[in-house]
């Protein structure tokens, strides 16, 4: 009897992990490579019931727009998730200002791993969302918020659960995951009037004299028919990384998510990143020529019922097998 005690104990602790929510490091079922010979298998894979949590929890806080209080407390809950994964984690606390002189309370968010290597690589997303649904079909929903389950908290929701991973095993190369916030502010007759936060931090990174090999920004990557193109400004700055990660995806059998297209030249946070601070950066982002943005976009409609843990698990797995192949 006090054997089948120990037995269930044991059980259950390995079946947590230390959020209590998702299993730990075993690989789901269904992925690829769930079969025989599971010695062999690395210790991380990518769970998309783990990043679908992350998501749900930030989506829980209600809308995430800079200024409010709902904003300020999904901060704080990054910040002490990643607290829980990273080496060091460093917010930046700026009031930013938006195309109208709205003050926007903003919050980069800086999780490092090896934070002395030059060797490093930025993983980056925005957390904030967008006040107006003015993509909206009906114009009674223009003034209302966007809840962002994709548009902020699917790309944001893959880095946490990365995150959770190197906490279980380093990857080789330096990471720095990077949340920025004031993204999705912007208006259109207004130059530069999106991506706030991201400017921000490539004019004053978090370190003196910063540097990277190399970015990769994701913005919408949960949404259910997600396609991701190759974006313009992604293959001008950094085509070899743009084409790797393709290839990776390639090789996983996901070329019908990541489709060998050419994108739009879609002024995201990566914009800034090659623009400002000089560092080659991609973007994973749902948007191909014929289909546009998502229809879920900047809509009432942006919510968790939308998203597709596939596609999470397809996005992940590609990542986690990229960074964990580079030297
Ligand atoms: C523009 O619409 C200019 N850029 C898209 C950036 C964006 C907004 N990504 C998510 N929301
Ligand atoms: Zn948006």
């Amino acid at each position: 009897m006090e054997k089948l005690i120990l037995f269930l104990s044991l059980f259950l602790l390995a079946s947590c992990s230390a959020d209590g929510s998702a299993n730990g490091n075993a690989v789901d079922s269904g992925s690829a490579d769930s079969s025989a010979d599971s010695k062999q298998e690395p210790k991380v894979a990518f769970n998309a019931d783990s990043c679908y949590k992350f998501m749900q929890k930030q989506v829980d806080f209600g809308y995430r727009i800079p200024s409010t209080k709902e904003h300020k407390e999904c901060g704080k809950y990054l910040v002490s998730t990643l607290e829980r994964f990273a080496d060091t984690v460093i917010t930046q606390d700026v009031t930013l200002k938006a195309y109208n002189g709205t003050k926007l309370e903003s919050r980069n968010i800086i999780a490092s791993w090896n934070p002395e290597s030059k060797n490093r690589i930025i993983l980056c997303a925005h957390w904030d969302t967008r006040p107006f649904c003015d993509e909206d079909p009906k114009a009674e929903n223009h003034k209302k918020p966007v809840l962002g389950a994709n548009d902020g908290a699917s790309g944001v929701g893959v880095l946490l659960e990365l995150a959770r991973q190197f906490s279980i095993k380093e990857p080789n190369v330096a990471v720095d995951i990077i949340l920025f916030d004031s993204e999705d502010y912007g208006h259109n007759d207004y130059h530069n009037s999106y991506c706030l936060g991201s400017q921000h931090w490539a004019l004053n990174p978090h370190v003196p004299r910063y540097n990277a090999r190399f970015g990769i920004l994701l913005d919408m990557v949960g949404g259910k028919g997600a396609r991701f193109a190759k974006d313009l400004i992604s293959s001008f700055y950094a085509n070899d990384v743009l084409e790797d990660v393709w290839k990776t995806a390639e090789t996983l059998g996901y070329s019908s998510l990541f489709v060998n297209e050419e994108g739009g030249s879609i002024i995201d946070d990566h914009y800034y990143v090659n623009k400002m601070i000089g560092i080659p950066c991609i973007d994973i982002l749902d948007y191909t020529n014929d289909e546009g943005f998502p229809s879920t976009w900047h809509t009432v409609n942006d919510t968790m019922e939308n998203i597709d843990k596939e596609v999470l698990k397809a996005v992940g797995n590609v990542l986690i097998t990229y960074i964990y192949n580079l030297k």
